[in-house]
């Protein structure tokens, strides 16, 4: 009888032990998948809701530093298609970006010869919120390299836009996209921005994107002569096979200031050219390391090498087959930031 209860108290123990081994393998992959969920609903707006600025980084309404990372339309007049639902889910569930940049030209058939152009930007920042993404309204200037221009067409924009999304955590304005031509910080951007950025802070506290002059390369405007609201940020925008040069400079004023970068490719200037992934590696390393947030140029199928997907795609799709080679790297650099 004895010798029975012992090798039942024996098979009880193995049993145990072999439970609780288990169980503690078991343990870390639950923990895993659990926080790889977390992370990426921590990056949408419910969770992070109003940005702010501060130490010259982005962060959440608790304070927490946050980056967004996804891409930009190309001009809306032509490729407004691609920006549906259903690529957004997408670009947001398989890829992980958290936000999305509506590139309204202002010229070249943009808003100023058919201002209906803001009802397609008011559809598509209405799918971003419900789908929880942050949303960059732009601007986007660029023949019309001044922007005081057409800064009574753009008051009337951003004081309409402000209007419609008061109290709304997801928008982001960028209230110009790149200054260029004979032009100044001091003398043309920086006292349209001031204008712009009362229209806006009469309805909403939340970020505004400046370009600086010569195509969002010069940051020294913003060092030397910043803006007094304390929720702007300067745009820095970059092609990699061409401002390589830049990124030293970069370096040295990145904590400086804050920084967006609201538009980069992977090509050269032009946007299209030779696609050059290790100075796209060596940029993104250094916005990684300092918390910069990025949106790449551009979801279309424009034949051009910084475009995502190839020429004569469906509309709804971003399947593997259809992306460019520098789409394939977008996505895979996407994924890296879950
Ligand atoms: C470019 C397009 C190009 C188009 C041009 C003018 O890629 O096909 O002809 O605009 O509309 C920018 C601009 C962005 C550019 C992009 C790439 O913000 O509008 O798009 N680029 O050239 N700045 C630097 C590069």
């Amino acid at each position: 009888m004895k010798k029975i209860i012992m090798i039942i108290l024996v098979i009880i123990l193995i049993c145990g032990f072999i439970y609780i081994k288990n169980y503690s393998k078991d343990k870390p992959e639950n923990n895993t998948k659990k926080q790889v969920k977390e992370v990426v609903k921590n990056d949408l707006v419910s969770y992070n809701k109003n940005l702010k600025v501060l130490n010259n980084k982005l962060v959440n309404s608790k304070g927490e530093n946050i980056v967004l990372r996804g891409v930009s339309t190309h001009g809306i007049q032509w490729y407004r298609k691609f920006a549906n639902e259903h690529n957004m889910k997408i670009l947001r569930d398989e890829w992980g970006a958290n936000v999305f940049r509506i590139a309204m030209y202002t010229s070249e058939g943009g808003y100023l010869s058919n201002n209906s152009i803001k009802n397609d930007v008011k559809e598509i920042v209405d799918i971003a919120i419900d789908l929880d993404m942050y949303v960059i309204i732009d601007w986007h200037i660029l023949s019309d390299g001044n922007p005081m221009d057409h800064i009574e067409e753009a008051k009337i924009f951003f004081s309409e836009m402000s209007k419609n999304y008061k109290n709304t955590p997801n928008i982001i304005y960028e209230i110009c996209n790149e200054p260029n031509g004979n032009i100044t910080w001091s003398n043309n951007v920086k006292p349209y921005a001031e204008e712009i950025t009362k229209i806006i802070r009469k309805n909403s506290n939340n970020i505004i994107i400046v370009g600086t002059t010569n195509w969002c390369q010069n940051l020294e405007d913003a060092l030397y002569n910043p803006l007094e609201d304390n929720n702007t940020m300067y745009a820095l925008h970059f092609y990699s096979g061409t401002h390589g040069y830049m990124r030293d400079k970069i370096k040295n004023i990145i904590d400086k200031i804050p920084i967006f970068v609201s538009e980069w490719g992977t090509g050269e200037a032009d946007g299209n050219g030779q696609i050059n992934i290790k100075e796209s590696d060596e940029w993104l390393s250094v916005l990684k390391e300092n918390n910069i947030s990025w949106v790449n140029w551009s979801l279309s199928d424009k034949a051009e090498t910084t475009a995502i997907l190839k020429p004569n795609t469906d509309e709804y799709s971003l399947d593997d087959e259809n992306l460019t080679e520098s789409g394939k790297y977008i996505k895979k650099i996407m994924q890296s930031y879950k």
